[in-house]
């Protein structure tokens, strides 16, 4: 028979005859409105940030917050939730580029309202979700490069970003699109399980090794990382080395049974907070035990209680932040959602305390109202980060 019959051989044909001018008009606006990728990417079109909305970013806004269309009008606003859709990290059960949406989706359950802080997020802060990253599955190094400028380009901006996982591989390029915009040293405080410290996972820089190549930036040294929560049996052995070697901090959960974590707080600010002008928070939703977070990728029994984090978190946050990062949700992995519940309220419990502290958007009352929630008498030693400002020192 001859080709020619074949419905295929027409329909090739066909594809030739159809009008593209539609979607290259709206390919290029696109790039005009998600700017251009990290040099590392080859092709163009692709724009730093996925305005298509189109794959994993499907679901809505968090928590129902403006969608801010054309990327060259941030700047002014409080805090972007920008997601990071990216599983080429994970070394062994993947999901994780679904995080972005399933907390996005989730997180319309609820208002920006919260009794125990007396907050309403919605009147303290202009929050605008700026969609995902377009991260390269099939590259990590070149995902990194735009994690890392898009990254930057929201502090460029002077807005808070609160980044939504994606694998703890994203944590690395985080940092490095903040380094350059503190004047001084970036103290991190890290959730997980695991140390996430060795150099190369299986050849290659995955999500358990962002915090050696995040410590050897030259403003993020490792003596201002702390780390909580770290123990089990998934772990890996060179991270640990790597730990030691540096002179970081790991606080087990034996240590939070052991002095509480009112203490392991105070604790982890002191090691942050020492000679450093901003504090980064990444939180490893595995650090939580999977009774309460099944949804990840290296669940790991005896974990934290969601009362401890989120008492450890407000701690922490009072002190003000750089951004935070939410990561290693995997709603594949997940049941009845709770995975993604947990990863909003961390990010909510967050922004909430920083906007209770003063430390972000606009607090409708006088401090001194405030009477259940001293301060530390130090904290004016410490580059806390105002609203419009990215390293601030106040
Ligand atoms: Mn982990």
């Amino acid at each position: 028979m001859d080709r020619a019959f074949l419905h295929g051989r027409r329909m090739l044909q066909r594809e030739a005859d159809l009008p593209s001018e539609r979607g290259e008009e709206r390919r290029r606006q696109e790039l005009e409105w998600g700017l251009p990728s990290a040099e590392s990417v080859r092709d163009r079109m692709i724009p730093l940030f996925n305005r298509g909305r189109w794959r994993y970013s499907n679901s809505g806004t968090f928590m129902c917050a403006p969608f801010l269309q054309d990327m060259r009008e941030l700047g002014g606003q409080d805090v972007a939730v920008v997601g990071v859709p990216l599983d080429t990290g994970t070394t062994f059960r993947s999901g994780t580029r679904w995080g972005p949406q399933a907390m996005r989706a989730v997180s319309a359950l609820g208002t920006g309202y919260n009794f125990e802080l007396g907050v309403d997020l919605i009147e303290a802060l202009d929050i605008v979700d700026v969609g995902d990253v377009s991260v390269i599955p099939a590259n990590i190094e070149k995902s990194f490069d735009q994690i890392d400028k898009a990254i930057a380009y929201i502090h460029e901006r002077a807005v808070f970003p609160v980044v939504l996982g994606g694998d703890h591989s994203i944590g690395y390029p985080d940092i490095r699109g903040l380094s350059p915009f503190v004047d001084g040293n970036i103290g991190i405080i890290h959730f997980d399980r695991h140390t996430d410290m060795s150099e190369l996972n299986l050849d290659e820089r995955m999500h358990g090794t962002p915090f050696f190549h995040a410590t050897n930036i030259p403003n993020a040294p490792p003596s201002n990382l702390v780390q909580i929560g770290i123990g089990g049996w998934t772990g890996s052995r060179p991270g640990v080395r790597n730990v030691r070697e540096r002179g970081a901090t790991s606080i087990t959960i034996t240590d939070i049974e052991r002095w509480g974590v009112d203490r392991i707080a105070e604790m982890a600010l002191e090691i942050a907070w020492r000679n450093a002008k901003a504090v980064w928070l990444s939180f490893d939703i595995d650090a939580i035990d999977p009774a309460f977070a099944p949804g990840t990728g290296t669940p790991e029994a005896g974990g934290l209680l969601p009362r401890e984090a989120l008492r450890i978190l407000h701690l922490i946050a009072r002190e003000g932040l750089a951004g935070v990062e939410v990561v290693e949700v995997s709603p594949p992995y997940d049941v009845g959602d709770v995975t993604s519940v947990l990863g909003v309220r961390i990010i909510k419990d967050v922004l909430g305390t920083l906007v209770a502290e003063g430390k972000l958007g606009k607090r409708p009352w006088r401090r001194d109202e405030d009477l259940d929630t001293p301060s530390r008498g130090d904290v004016s030693d410490r580059g806390q980060r105002g609203a419009g400002q990215t390293n601030g020192a106040s």
